[in-house]
């Protein structure tokens, strides 16, 4: 596997992701209460035995930089690196600076993966959550002697029109692609017989479409020339629509779990179900960690709360009489006495606060970091280092689908959001 190069595609200039995305690059997003989206990736990455990695990512955060840093160590025989390339290095004029989409992110640091010894260039998506191991999808397309090959996975028509899907040959040959099909008409130019799917050992179940999950291998020189010769901005829409013809581009099929975490609602909704008893996505398997920073953390202390259905991180403190119910808890959440918690996205805390500092915010007047006693959230996520006083309540009852841009509570795809340091005085009420 050493002769091979893995990119994430850490975002764009993450608006689907706002107000997650305000104050850090998209890779450092939290994600299931000790995580960031970017560990998802690696780890497959590293238990693939691919373990050059680049992150590109808009812009740098702080955040980030800590968490690859301090997270992602190798040893100097393995030859093992996890590198960020920001957007704001490589600019040349302002405008030209920012990553015009995923084949200009890859074109504007071609340079990484014209070392020598890299025959293979895995590209991978910074917003899903699934589990693969690289090597199968690299044996189909060393097997079929691709230029490219497609990680492939069957869906129905409703969720067709949200991805790139691929029309199939029986030799697995990808014939046709089509960016995000909006008509019938467009699906059906690209659809598959189910009976296609079944061949392949997979059940069917009504799934005519294979969509392309934004999970590539291409040969190194075949993808420097594609860049190089071309101005193409996107994968999806460009480069594999007018490759198909020219080059002998493959789906590897895959029929796992597997979401695109790239808006709130999606990230929002991947996070409950990994609380939910028997979730849809393991964290823990034996062959197939997921990697994340070593933190010297206290166990969580549980006072007398009764908790169901929820992952909860280290160095929390969950008050008497709170309610906790699927939800997920981040690192160091301090949560008052008689807090109800359902359905919530709550992401802890960088730190915890020294007693003076906490003595001087309630002369103030400002709550301390953490949930004040007597708070009620419902359906909402929670940024980290926010500080929300007593009796707070945050549930979207109208059922208002967006609110505000600059407030310390927003509404997004219908979840209120409590944007990172967020300040709610006590009895603040949504
Ligand atoms: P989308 O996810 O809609 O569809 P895109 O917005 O291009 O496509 O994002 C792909 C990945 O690249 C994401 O992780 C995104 O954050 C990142 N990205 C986007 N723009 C970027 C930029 N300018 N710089 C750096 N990273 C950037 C794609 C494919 C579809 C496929 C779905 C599967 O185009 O064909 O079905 O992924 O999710
Ligand atoms: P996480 O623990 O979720 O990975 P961070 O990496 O953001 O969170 O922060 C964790 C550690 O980094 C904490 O121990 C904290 O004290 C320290 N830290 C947080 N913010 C900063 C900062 N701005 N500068 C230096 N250290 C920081």
């Amino acid at each position: 596997m050493r002769n091979v190069i893995s990119l994430v595609l850490g975002g764009g200039r993450g608006t689907r992701l706002y107000p997650l995305t305000k104050y850090r690059s998209k890779p450092a997003v939290p994600l299931a209460a000790k995580y960031r989206l970017i560990d998802i990736p690696l780890s497959n990455c590293i238990n693939s035995g691919m373990n050059k990695m680049y992150v590109l990512t808009q812009f740098m955060s702080v955040s980030l930089h800590r968490h690859i840093r301090q997270t992602y160590r190798f040893d100097h025989f393995s030859g093992g690196f996890v590198e960020l390339l920001a957007a704001q290095q490589t600019m040349d004029d302002e405008n030209k600076a920012w990553y015009q989409g995923t084949a200009d992110a890859v074109r504007k640091n071609l340079r990484y993966i014209q070392q020598p010894g890299i025959d293979y260039v895995l590209i991978l998506s910074g917003d899903q959550l699934y589990r693969m191991d690289y090597r199968d999808l690299l044996k189909t397309h060393q097997e079929t002697g691709a230029d490219v090959t497609i990680a492939g996975m069957p869906v129905d028509r409703q969720m067709a029109s949200a991805l790139g899907i691929m029309r199939v040959g029986d030799d697995g040959r990808v014939n046709g692609f089509l960016e995000k099909p909006k008509t019938d008409a467009e699906i059906d130019m690209v659809k598959m017989d189910p009976s296609w799917i079944e061949a392949r050992g997979i059940e069917a179940r009504g799934r005519d479409c294979v969509a392309s999950m934004g999970i590539y291998i291409f040969n190194r020189d075949t993808l420097v020339e594609v860049l190089s010769k071309t101005t193409y901005h996107d994968f999806g829409k460009e480069i594999f629509p007018a490759s198909v013809r020219a080059k002998r581009v493959q789906v590897h099929l895959f029929d796992g779990y597997w979401e695109d975490i790239g808006t709130i609602k999606a990230f929002y909704e991947a996070n409950l179900s990994l609380a939910r008893h028997e979730p849809p996505f393991q964290l823990a398997t034996p062959d197939a960690p997921i990697y994340s920073r070593p933190r010297f953390l206290p166990p969580t202390l549980l006072e007398g709360a009764t908790v169901k259905e929820s992952l909860i991180a280290d160095g929390c403190k969950i008050g008497r009489g709170a309610v906790i119910e699927n939800s997920v808890i981040g690192l160091r959440c301090i949560i008052g006495e008689g807090v109800t918690i359902r359905n919530s996205v709550i992401m802890g805390a960088d730190v915890f606060e020294h007693e003076s500092d906490i003595k001087k915010n309630h002369r103030e007047g400002r709550p301390p970091i953490g949930i004040g006693s007597g708070s009620y959230i419902e359906g909402a996520i929670i940024d980290k280092n926010c500080r929300i006083g007593r009796n707070v309540r945050i549930i979207n009852e109208q059922r208002v689908e967006e609110r505000g841009e600059e407030e310390a509570c927003v509404i997004r795809d219908g979840i209120p959001v409590v944007v990172k340091e967020g300040v709610l005085y006590d009895g603040w009420r949504l």
